[in-house]
């Protein structure tokens, strides 16, 4: 499929508002890939997809999970956790994405995971600060993004780990693992 006809796919199965989260994902993880040495091409692509099955019905995502083999532990987290594994799978379904690094990407945008690859954390950073993202820290992060990927990272998860907490809410061990792999890596 081209990525024209992708993108009329995508367009078509959000609203207008998560359109254009898409389209600054886009632009900011090609962005981010110049600035760091990724794949502007594969960084496109993974953030067009990123957040496809975002509004599927609980219950159809609840299906691919249980069906498809997804990992069975996500049902007893948050279900905004559930989308990203589960558009992983839907691209490559619908549009016949195999590229794993691609999937990889998108399956892991939003809970992050140990040992992030570069375009992971590229493509989880993106959603963190395209420019139509407003929420408390979300300017420290683009600072920091300026000079050093994992750093805005470890911040953009931290800002989730913080929400969690203070709604006494669970966090997913991938999200720590995360984080515990990047601030390894930075020390
Ligand atoms: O789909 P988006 O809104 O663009 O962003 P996303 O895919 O990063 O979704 C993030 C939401 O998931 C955010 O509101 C926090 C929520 N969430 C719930 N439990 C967890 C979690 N995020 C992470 N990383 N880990 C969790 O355990
Ligand atoms: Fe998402
Ligand atoms: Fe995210
Ligand atoms: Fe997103």
């Amino acid at each position: 499929m081209t990525r024209e006809a992708m993108m009329k796919a995508v367009e078509g199965a959000m609203p207008l508002k998560r359109w254009k989260h898409t389209l600054g994902v886009m632009e900011t993880a090609v962005t981010l890939a110049q600035r760091f040495g990724g794949d502007p091409h594969k960084a496109d692509l993974a953030a067009l997809l990123h957040d496809y099955a975002k509004y599927w019905p609980t219950d159809r995502m609840e299906a691919v999970i249980r069906e498809q083999g997804l990992p069975h532990e996500l049902l007893e987290f948050d279900k905004e956790l559930w989308h990203a594994p589960v558009g992983a799978y839907a691209v490559q379904r619908d549009f016949g994405i195999e590229d794993e690094e691609v999937l990889d990407a998108i399956r892991y945008h939003t809970s992050g995971r140990a040992d992030m690859t570069l375009l992971d954390r590229i493509v989880c950073l993106a959603d963190y600060m395209e420019p139509g993202r407003d929420f408390p820290g979300v300017d420290r992060i683009r600072e920091l993004a300026e000079e050093n990927l994992n750093l805005a990272l470890v911040a953009g998860f931290d800002s989730t780990i913080g929400l969690l907490v203070s709604k006494n809410k669970r966090i997913l061990p991938s999200t720590v693992e995360a984080r515990n792999s990047l601030i390894t890596e930075v020390r």
